[in-house]
């Protein structure tokens, strides 16, 4: 007799913490038993094969609305369909709001966009208006749905939040048992770089990495880790793109503060010399902060190693190369100041991951599954997700270790006409993605339909909770006036 619905056999399984020839047990989608000789009613044949927790990609931006009254290009159904291709199955995207406006109003619009996802969501809320109304009577609100992360820019012209914001922002992730992941970039010194560099007649792509070089993500960083100590609430921040940068992040853990490092595989393999390409080529690469250089990959990996950053996400914002409603938004001689930042990701995020790290032996199994499913999933309280163990949701990746692929567009299956690693070679690639105990994703072909995502409402968990060590013990959030 069966006693599994499901029963994938046979396969190397990976956690974070080891690695076993097991079988894994599925009911009603739900992972309900690891061991040996399982009896299911059908079986996955998984030898030979890498059985990993589905990847939780806590950051992309999805069909976000923009200032101009639209959205990103990629819709849920495309991102979706890239992500379960990619072997991801939990996305964590983005709610923006714009200066003189609520959340509440938008957050329920982005609920109703997200009706379409495949993959299980969440949402971190953009704040870029800390406004008395959304600070003390909007942000508990959007708590109570189930959002738990607050996003803040310290730089770009519509979004920045200057210190006396962002601590208005960091005081009521305090005051409502939020998690604030932060953009870490210096607006002024952005602007006066950029003045400067367009006065100069330096306008091609390659000047983008000029405008923001490495000490300006690393004073806000600073400056970020300091104003989160004063106010007593975790950070994480996002997309660090070296090691000078992963250091400020050391020295935080270092203290014992709940500072945590995030890196995407951009900045461990794209450099600023990509921005160099002819034409407008080198637009494809431009995302903020900027891929660096070869050095900063190698340091990037050993603030991997000793666990400095932990979570490796794709920061997924495709802008297609050859449209006005993407890169060419500013016309075909814009300056890089005017060309939308960011790159797609999501769908190759696993394998540029598993070949750079797994297959070139920089990081083993159990530290691939960390840093692209398990940290996430527990850093932003997604109980459910990231790990393979009874009880957890059956969202399972199975990776063939020894399969080689060369990377093209085609192969991502978003919406955007480009992917930043188009030609690169890998060594190993997701040929099955379950979603919940149901094949989302079978050699390349997603099965998966439109609307059968699930809101992952996110209540208060510890790791999140305030240290408890204030400044002369007062806790200037609680009288905030
Ligand atoms: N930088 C961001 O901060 N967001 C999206 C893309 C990018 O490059
Ligand atoms: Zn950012
Ligand atoms: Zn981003």
């Amino acid at each position: 007799m069966a006693d599994y619905q499901t029963v994938i056999s046979g396969g190397t399984v990976v956690t974070g913490s080891d690695v076993a020839r097991a079988d894994i047990g599925i009911n009603n989608g739900i992972i309900a038993a690891i061991g040996l000789n399982l009896k299911g009613e059908s079986y996955i044949d998984a030898d030979g094969l890498v059985v990993l927790p589905g990847g939780v990609d806590s950051h992309c931006h999805i069909e976000q609305l923009n200032d101009r009254g639209g959205s990103d290009e990629e819709t849920w159904t495309t991102g979706s369909r890239s992500a379960l291709a990619g072997g991801t199955t939990s996305c964590i995207t983005f709610a923006a709001q714009f200066k003189g406006q609520g959340i509440l109003g938008t957050m329920a619009e982005y609920r109703r966009r997200a009706s379409k996802a495949m993959v299980d969501y969440s949402f971190h809320q953009i704040i870029s208006d800390a406004s008395d109304e959304v600070m003390f009577r909007e942000v508990p609100q959007i708590v109570a749905q189930g959002v738990r992360s607050l996003k803040v820019f310290l730089t770009y012209e519509n979004s920045y939040l200057d210190d006396h914001h962002f601590i208005r922002v960091l005081a009521a992730a305090r005051r409502n048992g939020c998690l604030v992941t932060v953009h870490c970039e210096n607006y002024e010194a952005i602007n006066w770089r950029t003045r400067a560099l367009l006065a100069a007649g330096m306008t091609e792509p390659k000047y983008h990495a000029w405008s923001r070089p490495v000490m300006i993500e690393r004073e806000a960083t600073h400056r970020a880790i300091a104003l989160a100590e004063m106010v007593d609430v975790p950070i994480q921040v996002f997309h660090v793109s070296c090691a000078e940068v992963a250091e400020e992040v050391a020295r935080a853990q270092h203290r014992g503060l709940k500072v945590w490092g995030e890196t995407c595989p951009q900045y461990l393999t794209r450099t600023a010399s990509d921005m160099d390409r002819p034409g407008f080529e080198g637009a494809k690469f431009m995302c903020s902060p900027a891929p660096r250089d070869e050095a900063a990959h190698a340091g990037q990996w050993e603030m991997i190693r000793r666990g400095t950053l932990d979570v490796v996400s794709s920061d997924h914002s495709g802008w297609s190369y050859d449209s006005v409603a993407g890169k060419r938004a500013g016309g075909p001689d814009a300056s890089f100041r005017d060309i939308p930042n960011g790159m797609p990701g999501l769908g190759s995020r696993m394998a540029v991951l598993f070949s750079e790290g797994v297959s070139k032996g920089r990081i083993d199994l159990c530290q691939f599954a960390r840093l692209t499913a398990t940290n996430p999933a527990k850093l932003f309280g997604l109980t459910q997700k990231g790990s393979l163990a009874p009880g957890k949701d059956a969202d399972i990746v199975l990776f063939d270790p020894a399969k080689k692929v060369t990377i093209t567009n085609a192969l991502m299956q978003h919406i955007i006409d480009y992917t930043p690693f188009e030609g690169m070679d890998v060594t190993g690639w997701p040929v099955l993605t379950m979603r919940r105990g149901e094949v989302a994703m079978k050699d390349g072909v997603v099965l998966a339909q439109p609307g059968s995502g699930q809101f992952l409402a996110r209540g208060p968990y510890d790791m999140i909770k305030p240290l408890g060590r204030l400044p002369d013990g007062f806790d200037a959030s609680a009288f905030e006036v």
